[in-house]
């Protein structure tokens, strides 16, 4: 028989409030298994066979189990988005640009800069104290995000031009983290950051991204 559950597990994180974010803008009904990083939850049996890398968020939609936040809002956008809600766009050339941005924000402004912060500047008893790695990736943060900010010089509201979609989900949760953490983010993010924080989907994430 078929399964037909949709589960996320993970909440507290920006990388879940992703996931969260995408189902609710697509409208989606699911189930929501209030797990938290660090608290051994993804360290369990049950849980390695779902994610062998004991991370969160996982996505199960029926026989699918997914992880990853951003090929998660990727799969959602183009499994259930349709012309009223798109997140992802038909265009293949506007395809491109969106994988293009998935990329620069997964690996330049997460991984090599806010993840390096989150390791060695929050969590140095666990990854080690590294003051310059810290410093370097602040700097670099900056630059990526500084050039980034380019985009808006046509006055685009979200970043692949008229339409919200998935990157902006992405986006938004590094801007955020980027202001938890202290770092200047250009005007035209500012502007940007309360555009997208004002779509009830933005709201309704962050409560299902809360503990229970
Ligand atoms: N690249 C992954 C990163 C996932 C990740 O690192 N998740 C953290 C929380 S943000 C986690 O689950 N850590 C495991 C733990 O601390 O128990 C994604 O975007 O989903």
């Amino acid at each position: 028989m078929k399964n037909r559950e949709r589960v996320l597990w993970g909440i507290g994180s920006s990388r879940a409030l992703r996931a969260h974010w995408a189902l609710i803008e697509l409208g989606l009904e699911y189930r929501s298994e209030p797990i938290g990083s660090r608290t051994g939850a993804t360290k369990t049996d049950a849980y390695t066979i779902l994610n062998p890398r004991q991370k969160i968020p996982v996505l199960q939609d029926g026989d699918l189990i997914l992880s990853e936040s951003a090929a998660i809002v990727a799969y959602l956008a183009e499994r259930y988005g349709d012309p009223g809600r798109p997140l992802m766009p038909e265009n293949i050339t506007d395809r491109a640009h969106y994988f293009e941005w998935q990329s620069f924000i997964c690996m330049e402004l997460d991984a090599t800069s806010l993840y390096v912060l989150r390791r060695h500047e929050y969590l140095p008893e666990t990854y080690g104290d590294a003051p310059a790695a810290v410093a370097g990736a602040k700097d670099y943060f900056t630059r990526m995000i500084g050039a980034a900010s380019n985009a808006f010089d046509d006055d685009r509201p979200f970043l692949l031009g008229d339409a919200f979609s998935g990157v902006d989900i992405l986006m938004s949760t590094i801007i955020d983290w980027a202001l938890r953490y202290g770092l200047a983010i250009p005007v035209p993010f500012l502007a940007y950051q309360d555009r997208v924080a004002a779509r009830p989907s933005h709201a309704a994430a962050r409560r299902a991204n809360q503990s229970p």
